[in-house]
């Protein structure tokens, strides 16, 4: 295939260097963590295109056997390998005072003699991993946090970490699909870039997307539904009612069980994902993690124009506790979303959510 770079097509660090005046501290910062981690996203993308030819799928083993993680999960062996490419493209940028992954007990800190920075990196190396060995569209998700000024030279704490979802400079996911993509939350605007194989660039194909604020498409594991709470039993069961029911339309149904995927679809054809709190281990309020997930899905979501929720209040104004903190999370066209938050304003449910 003939190297059909079209005119006008803008590159990932391109499109960088036109969003903000050049020269402006905090943003060359933010940018370099960008062009970093997008780095850590190519060469993911590239281990995941191997499969079974590439030595990479199935579960880590570790020297003891099979490695469990702090989330009580069975590590992929791609989990290990993207967590630590994931640290290895940024940690040397000079940007970071420290980062925070879903594969780290600890936040990780910037060795010395390397520089430290003031911003804090957040993410998921590898969402989705469980469906590695099925050939499943899976991702990364990434989330940029301003460090306290307190330590910005020293080690960074837990504490640090536990910032509100609105005060995120920046976030973004990779969607490693039939085509790998980079989705970026950035000056309040989501923009879409594809990667050229040929090339190594991520491109720039889906300037400022939008979510549609109509959907007729919703996003749930039906599976949990005795664990549900009255607010999410009443939405589905309306959904399900279609015409005859009282929304007076049908509607369809997907869960695909890797939240970058869902996201992706939700963000190119609205929708609304749920993966509420529910009473299926009451030590878990919530499948998905706080800091490194529904935070940075939620900034993307929000910049286009969709809307995210806890169910019950905004996501992000939703206070995290601990560095992997769980939360129900609803997402995607504001008028479903919204919707939902009705209901539970209007029938309690068992205890509220934070
Ligand atoms: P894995 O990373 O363990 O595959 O979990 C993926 C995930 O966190 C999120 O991407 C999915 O939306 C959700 O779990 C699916 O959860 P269920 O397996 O309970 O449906």
């Amino acid at each position: 295939m003939p190297l059909n770079i079209q005119a006008h097509q803008q590159t990932l660090p391109q499109f960088l260097s036109t969003l903000e005046p050049a020269g402006t501290r905090d943003w060359g910062d933010i940018s370099a963590i960008v062009m970093n981690a997008s780095r850590a996203c190519k060469a993911i993308s590239l281990g995941i295109a191997y499969g079974a030819l590439g030595g990479v799928t199935g579960d880590y083993q570790a020297e003891a056997g099979q490695s469990i993680n702090v989330q009580g999960e069975t590590q992929k062996k791609l989990d290990v390998l993207s967590n630590n490419m994931f640290i290895h493209c940024t940690e040397s940028g000079g940007q970071l005072a420290g980062m925070a992954s879903e594969e780290l007990t600890l936040p990780h800190q910037i060795p010395a003699p390397l520089k430290r920075g003031r911003f804090l990196l957040l993410f998921d190396p590898l969402d989705g991993s469980s469906n590695i060995d099925i050939n499943t569209s899976v991702g990364t998700i990434f989330s940029i946090l301003r460090c306290p000024e307190s330590h910005v030279d020293g080690d960074v704490s837990e504490a640090d970490f536990l910032q509100e979802g609105h005060a995120q400079v920046g976030a973004g996911y990779a969607i490693y699909g039939p085509s790998t993509m980079l989705v970026l939350a950035l000056g309040q605007d989501v923009n879409g870039f594809t990667l050229d194989p040929r090339m190594g660039e991520f491109v720039l194909t889906h300037p400022s997307m939008r979510i549609a604020t109509e959907t007729q498409e919703f996003a749930i594991n039906a599976s949990n539904s005795r664990f549900w709470e009255a607010p999410i039993s009443r939405y589905v069961d309306e959904c399900l009612a279609g015409k005859s029911g009282a929304r007076g339309k049908d509607f369809n149904m997907r869960w695909i069980g890797s939240l970058v995927a869902e996201t992706h679809r939700i963000l190119m054809r609205g929708g609304v994902f749920i993966y509420p709190r529910d009473t299926k281990d009451l030590s878990k309020p919530g499948r998905l993690r706080l800091l490194y997930e529904t935070n940075p899905i939620g900034l993307v979501v929000e910049w286009a124009g969709g809307r995210a929720s806890t169910g019950e209040m905004p996501m992000l104004q939703a206070t995290a506790k601990s560095l992997h903190q769980r939360i129900g999370f609803v997402f995607g066209s504001r008028s479903e979303v919204e919707r939902i938050e009705r209901y539970h304003a209007t029938i309690s449910a068992a205890e509220p959510f934070l």
